[in-house]
């Protein structure tokens, strides 16, 4: 059976992935900060699919944490063959000149330092196979800015950046690389990034239908269902009601 380690699994699209991956056949590692969380998904699966599911609590922001994290898989847990880089966050939606340092911080040490993290301790188990697939979950904020969006924009630009440099330096080792940019998907996401405000965060999805972590699930598994000789490279996915960062259509 194939083995699927996916990052920030404790919700949202990462969780929606675990279920999606487990359905379809994949043994999971999860991960993520809030173990409760991890063990009532792992409870979710086992209860529900026939595959195996090990749990690894840690912050994707603490190098040493990662890496013991990815060391105390038992032998048989390392031969990883898809990594879904998706732990991440937006925090605050201040203008740069009123930017606050630490939320700048805490996007730039998820979303880029912890991404580059576990993918410098994931990739040689794969380069050992000689096979493998990385997916980023990057965002339409990777490919576009908007008023507020300053330093998440920047962080997910970076990683659609990353996506291409690990493709070119994965290519002599057969391990695919996949960038998925979605646009709005209704998850925990707005709620960290107003900082618990549920009525800002609620305002967010007014008078539309967002994607789902369901739908991002969906295309990471097509992604790592095709025949070895196909890699979707990138793919950006947006609700119909919402055609770039700043153009959406509410009721
Ligand atoms: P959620 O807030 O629902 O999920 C985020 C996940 O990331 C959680 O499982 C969280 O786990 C994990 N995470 C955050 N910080 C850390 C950390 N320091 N260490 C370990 N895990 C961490 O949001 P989404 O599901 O929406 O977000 C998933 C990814 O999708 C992110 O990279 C986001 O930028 C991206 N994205 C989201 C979009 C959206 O509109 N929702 C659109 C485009 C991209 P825990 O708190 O337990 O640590
Ligand atoms: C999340 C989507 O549009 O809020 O990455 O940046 S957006």
């Amino acid at each position: 059976m194939k083995i699927a380690l996916i990052t920030g699994a404790t919700s949202g699209i990462g969780r929606a992935s675990a279920l999606k991956f487990a359905e379809n056949n994949f043994n999971i590692i999860i991960t993520g900060r809030r173990e409760e969380k991890l063990k009532e998904l792992n409870d979710e699966i086992l209860s529900n699919y026939s595959i195996k599911v090990h749990s690894l609590n840690f912050d994707i922001r603490n190098l040493d944490e990662v890496n013991s994290a990815i060391d105390s898989l038992p032998e048989d847990w390392k031969s990883i063959d898809v990594l879904i880089n998706n732990a991440g966050l937006a925090v605050g939606v201040s203008q740069i000149q009123e930017g606050i340092i630490d939320d700048w911080e805490r996007m730039i040490d998820t979303n880029i330092k912890g991404l580059l993290y576990i993918t410098r301790k994931v990739c040689p188990l794969m380069i050992c196979q000689n096979k493998g697939h990385i997916i980023n979950i990057a965002s339409i904020a990777g490919k576009e800015v908007y008023p507020g969006g300053n330093v998440y924009c920047a962080s997910k630009h970076a990683v659609d950046a990353l996506s291409k440099a690990m493709r070119i330096d994965m290519l002599k080792h057969n391990i695919k690389v996949t960038n998925i940019a979605p646009g709005m998907v209704e998850t925990e996401f707005s709620i960290v990034r107003f900082k618990g405000d549920s009525n800002s965060a609620d305002k967010v999805y007014e008078g539309l239908k967002p994607l789902s972590g369901e739908d991002i699930a969906e295309v990471a598994i097509f992604a790592a269902t095709r025949p070895p000789h196909v890699c979707i490279n990138d793919i950006v996915v947006m609700p119909t009601s919402q055609a770039s960062s700043r153009d959406v259509f509410r009721i």
